[in-house]
């Protein structure tokens, strides 16, 4: 018999809410959930879950390690063998180097509070989340300014009347429910406006395109608001209301005029004007992006910043249309959200100094929830602070996802022990030691998802069918170890249901909520507040802080002046991104998403490649201080002549995965360990190369 089950895709950490047919233990689809209207549909990595299922080149079963590392040697072994092997190394190691000698990483998920509870219960201060290497920066600048971070905000895309995109490439790098959002505001009407130095899907679709300067937008941005303040097409009475530091940021933005941006970002000045007044006529309802991946230059923070104050001129911070805090279950009305495992009273850590210094000495203000992962390779390099022995890479890969693959595969070559939580055999997985395999989301079920929004909601992962091979979900795995740790106390559930039960302890809803939707919401109509005088903002003043109070208390200017970017003749400014047909490094060897692209390509411009003697398709050597790779071009007039692109996640040299192995090549493999060291984001577009025939 035929059955819907509504559920949460994991192809990609957006997690939207799906709807699968499944019949005989056998998924028949997976759409988007119907109780969902801007779920209309999935992207193709979300359909293309079920090319996963019964792929034989998955992780099957728990791993050793019997050869060197990434040799593809393993013996396949029972959970009870790979859990022990796993906890026995822990202790031997921790017996001499402490449990702050383990780091945990992770791609945030649904078991993130599991994530958490399990290092505090083994003392060790060392988590470091994805999100610090895609956005810490803008976190951090969303905090510097409102006391929100990105993840706590978000945009009204169905009432916007003018949205602007730095490089967000809605259509390409997509959230489903975000960009139906914006294509139906778009048919009745809602203008956008695309900048990107690359002519990506976004920019097509776009109303006005801008091929700005590789990394030169906040120079754009600084002569927006120099338009803006001088012209009074700010939100007079909200800004009064809501802004600390208009008047620096008045004086600071005197000189840098359009004229001054047109020679910095090569857009025109009266383009910048024209951009200034249209957003300015659609205040409030405008949405200036802050951006979704905020990794790309070293002064990643003062750019969000920038974006997001332009959002506070337009009066559009917490305004129908433009960019609303989420709100939570005490907003809904409920005493208490979902209860944390982590809350739990745990023994004090005997050493609370990170690897990274994170909330700590080198990046006091960068957010301790996510720690700055973009350091875990000179951490263990340098022994500093500490020696780091032991890893768990867990729904995470650590090699490819970060700058300087030479610098990763060293400091993960010089670790004791690796355990990787995964599906595919990854770039870290293939190096690891132990391999604790997680079942597929469509075969697991997870804890409850606290789903904050304008109209927030709980949300549910539910297994649609069993697993088709020796996998667990992770919430059991942590809890295994745990116990093997002598701390399996901090985790009193034996089955999900236990969980559930857990995190909705307080809030009043039983678990057969759930089964109508998928999700339960806990408020019909959008919480907003009152724009004139009900704005929680959670600075210290209460108010939008262009003067920022967390910059400057640490030390650091909330109006540095515009260092011009380096230009280069002879090199070019690497730039990276993603495609609709896969996720970051993960989906390259899955069967369906490798035929539709199984490989990336150089785009370099038509202009320069003629001068270096280029031709489409042929194989060029691309070059830094970080190493070389070889890659086929793809000459283009669509891209800015100072910039070169690359899709991320190619490159894989993992001979478990044989359909992606050596196919393509790697952003890494040539990024160059720069940060933003105010917001804690690596600098992954900032590398200039050299690009050479062979
Ligand atoms: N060089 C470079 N580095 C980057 C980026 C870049 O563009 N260039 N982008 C940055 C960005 S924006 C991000 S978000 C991060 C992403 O970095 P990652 O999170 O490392 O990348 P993903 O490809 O999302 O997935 C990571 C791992 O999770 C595994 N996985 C997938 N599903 C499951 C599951 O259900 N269970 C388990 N246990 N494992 C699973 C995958 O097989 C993969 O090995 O990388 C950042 N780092
Ligand atoms: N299909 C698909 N969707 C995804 C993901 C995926 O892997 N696949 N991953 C999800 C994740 S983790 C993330 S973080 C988001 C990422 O979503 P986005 O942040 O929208 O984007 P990226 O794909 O990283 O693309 C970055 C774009 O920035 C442009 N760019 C580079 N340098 C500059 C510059 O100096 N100025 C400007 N204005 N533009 C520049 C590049 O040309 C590229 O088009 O996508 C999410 N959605
Ligand atoms: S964007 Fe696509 S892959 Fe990501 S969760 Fe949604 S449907 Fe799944
Ligand atoms: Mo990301």
């Amino acid at each position: 018999m035929k059955k819907k089950i509504y559920t949460l895709c994991f192809m990609c950490s957006v997690r939207c809410p799906i709807a699968v047919v499944v019949e005989d233990d056998k998924i028949v689809s997976i759409e988007g959930n119907p109780h969902v209207p801007a779920m209309k549909g999935v992207c193709p990595k979300g359909a293309a879950a079920v090319g996963w299922l019964d792929d034989p080149q998955r992780v099957q079963a728990p791993m050793i390690r019997t050869g060197p590392r990434g040799s593809g040697q393993w013996k396949k072994v029972g959970w009870n063998e790979a859990l022990d092997y796993t906890a026995d190394r822990c202790k031997e190691i921790f017996a001499q180097y402490g449990a702050k000698s383990a780091v945990y990483c992770e791609r945030v998920n649904l078991v993130t509070d599991l994530s958490k509870t399990f290092l505090k219960a083994i003392g060790s201060p060392n988590y470091f989340s994805h999100d610090t290497i895609c956005k810490g920066s803008i976190n951090t600048a969303c905090r510097s300014l409102i006391g929100y971070t990105d993840g706590q905000i978000t945009a009204d895309w169905s009432n916007a009347r003018q949205v602007i995109l730095y490089g967000r490439n809605v259509f390409e790098s997509v959230e489903v429910k975000a960009m139906n959002a914006l294509l139906d505001a778009m048919g009745k009407g809602t203008k956008l406006t695309y900048i990107d130095p690359r002519v990506s899907i976004t920019a097509a679709k776009a109303h006005n395109y801008m091929m700005i300067r590789p990394g030169t937008d906040l120079a754009l941005n600084y002569a927006l608001m120099h338009v803006i303040i001088k012209q009074h097409l700010y939100d007079v009475q909200y800004v009064d209301r809501w802004v600390e530091g208009l008047h620096r940021l008045s004086a600071f933005v005197d000189t840098y005029t359009p004229e001054w941006a047109e020679v910095e970002t090569g857009i025109p000045a009266g383009e910048i004007i024209r951009l200034a007044k249209e957003a300015s006529r659609a205040k409030p309802a405008v949405v200036f992006h802050y951006g979704y991946r905020g990794s790309h230059h070293p002064t990643e923070i003062y750019f969000r910043r920038s974006i997001m104050m332009l959002n506070a001129l337009m009066g559009s911070i917490e305004s129908p249309g433009g960019i609303v805090i989420k709100k939570g279950p005490k907003d809904a009305g409920l005493d208490a959200g979902i209860r944390k495992f982590s809350d739990q009273e745990f023994p004090p850590m005997e050493d609370a100094r990170r690897f990274d210094g994170c909330g700590q000495d080198k990046f006091p203000i960068a957010d301790a929830a996510h720690g700055v992962g973009a350091m875990f390779p000179s951490a263990v390099l340098n022994e500093d602070p500490y020696p780091i022995k032991v890893l768990f890479a867990f729904r995470f890969d650590p090699l490819y996802s970060n700058f300087d693959y030479q610098q990763s595969l060293k400091a993960l070559q010089k670790l004791d022990l690796i355990v990787s939580c995964d599906i595919n055999f990854g770039g870290t997985t293939s190096l690891a030691d132990v391999i604790l395999p997680e079942s597929l989301f469509l075969e697991r079920s997870d804890p409850l998802q606290m789903g904050a929004g304008l109209k927030p909601a709980v949300n549910r992962r539910i297994a649609c069918i069993k697993p088709r091979y020796d996998t667990q979900p992770m919430w059991w795995i942590l809890k295994q170890l745990a116990e093997r740790l002598g701390v399996g106390e901090y985790f009193p559930y034996e089955t999900i249901e236990d969980i559930w039960q857990y995190q909705l302890a307080d809030m009043g809803i039983g678990i057969e909520a759930f089964e109508e939707k998928g999700f339960v919401s806990l408020s019909d109509k959008p919480i907003r507040w009152d724009r004139n005088d009900g704005i929680k903002f959670k600075t210290p003043s209460g108010k939008i802080e262009f003067t920022s109070s967390l910059l400057e208390d640490n030390g650091f200017p909330s109006f540095p002046p515009y260092e011009p970017l380096e230009v280069s003749d002879d090199r070019f400014r690497l730039m990276v991104g993603r495609c609709i047909a896969h996720t970051n490094v993960m989906t390259q060897n899955n069967p369906y998403l490798n035929e539709l692209v199984p490989e990336n390509r150089l785009w370099i411009n038509a202009k320069r490649a003629a001068a270096l003697g280029v031709n489409d398709g042929e194989t060029v050597a691309v070059s830094s201080s970080a190493g070389e790779g070889r890659i086929r071009a793809f000459v283009t007039d669509m891209i800015h002549p100072e910039a070169v692109f690359m899709l991320h996640g190619f490159g894989h040299r993992e001979p478990e995965s044989r359909r992606s192995c050596g196919r393509g090549m790697a952003d890494a493999e040539v990024q160059e360990a720069i940060m933003d060291n105010v917001g804690g984001s690596p600098a992954l577009d900032h590398t200039l190369v050299s690009v050479s025939k062979l």
